[in-house]
């Protein structure tokens, strides 16, 4: 299991690493931001996002990201160069101790579902170390059984590992922030809570009741390379029922 994390903070070089790759493959980047924008867009992963036209291209939609970008699953992130799906060590949250969720499958391991996208720890999967997970349903409708609608991101902690997901910034500049925290699992277990960090500075949080816990973060001002991580926290470590939904959007801000 150790030999399989690999520390994020020598992780973060990596994800720019990786930004620096999809800059490479521009033939790509332009193929897919014309096929879904309209536009080509370049980037300048210096840190100043190179705008040609297209106010979209400043605006990263985790859902929407990670259910058009399957191509990009083999980097063990979601979609743009910018996201990450991750874990921690502890309960704590201490961005050195995060790691990739390195184990992709789909079907998910334990539901043998078609369309279900899972992020595990670790292959080959077990029950006993396949927590957190993080987990995307492509289908259009509730797989059998299991609280989880279409189209939608799931988040499951650990007893003692922190579910993330983490947003590399491509830009020095002011962003906004908005979503929400969604029980999926209702009824049972004691709930979870959630934070919003930038780096290890929390800039916003809550306990998740019954029903979406929305956040709207406004003029974050945020480096290059910087990372925010969206966390789901078991509560006292009971992660029974603890399936969580994510939407959120992030854009860069215009004007003052
Ligand atoms: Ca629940
Ligand atoms: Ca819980």
């Amino acid at each position: 299991m150790v030999s399989s994390r690999t520390s994020w903070g020598s992780l973060r070089p990596l994800g720019l690493a990786v930004a620096i790759l999809l800059a490479a493959v521009t033939a790509w980047g332009q193929t897919e931001w014309t096929k879904n924008k309209g536009n080509p867009v370049d980037w300048d992963f210096t840190g100043q996002a190179a705008e040609k036209g297209n106010e979209e291209a400043f605006v990263w939609d985790l859902v929407r990201d990670v259910g058009t970008s399957s191509n990009q699953i083999s980097f063990n992130q979601g979609a743009n160069g910018v996201w990450f799906f991750m874990q921690s060590t502890t309960l704590a949250q201490e961005e050195s101790s995060y790691s990739l969720l390195t184990g992709y499958t789909t079907p998910c391991a334990e539901f043998g579902v078609e369309g279900l996208l899972c992020w595990y720890p670790q292959l080959p999967y077990t029950y006993e170390s396949g927590f957190p997970w993080i987990g995307f349903n492509t289908t259009a409708d509730f797989p059998p059984s299991l609280p989880w609608p279409a189209r939608t991101l799931a988040m499951h902690p650990a007893p003692d590992k922190l579910a993330i997901v983490g947003w590399s910034s491509p830009v020095n500049d002011k962003i906004d922030i908005e979503g929400s925290f969604i029980d999926f699992d209702l009824g049972c277990g004691n709930g979870v809570a959630w934070f919003i960090n930038r780096g290890n500075r929390t800039l916003d949080s809550g306990v998740l009741l019954p029903g979406p816990d929305t956040f709207h973060l406004s003029k974050v001002r945020i480096s290059s390379g910087e990372v925010l991580y969206f966390i789901v926290d078991p509560l006292d470590n009971d992660y029974v029922c603890d399936w969580t939904g994510l939407n959120l959007t992030i854009r860069h801000h215009h004007g003052d």
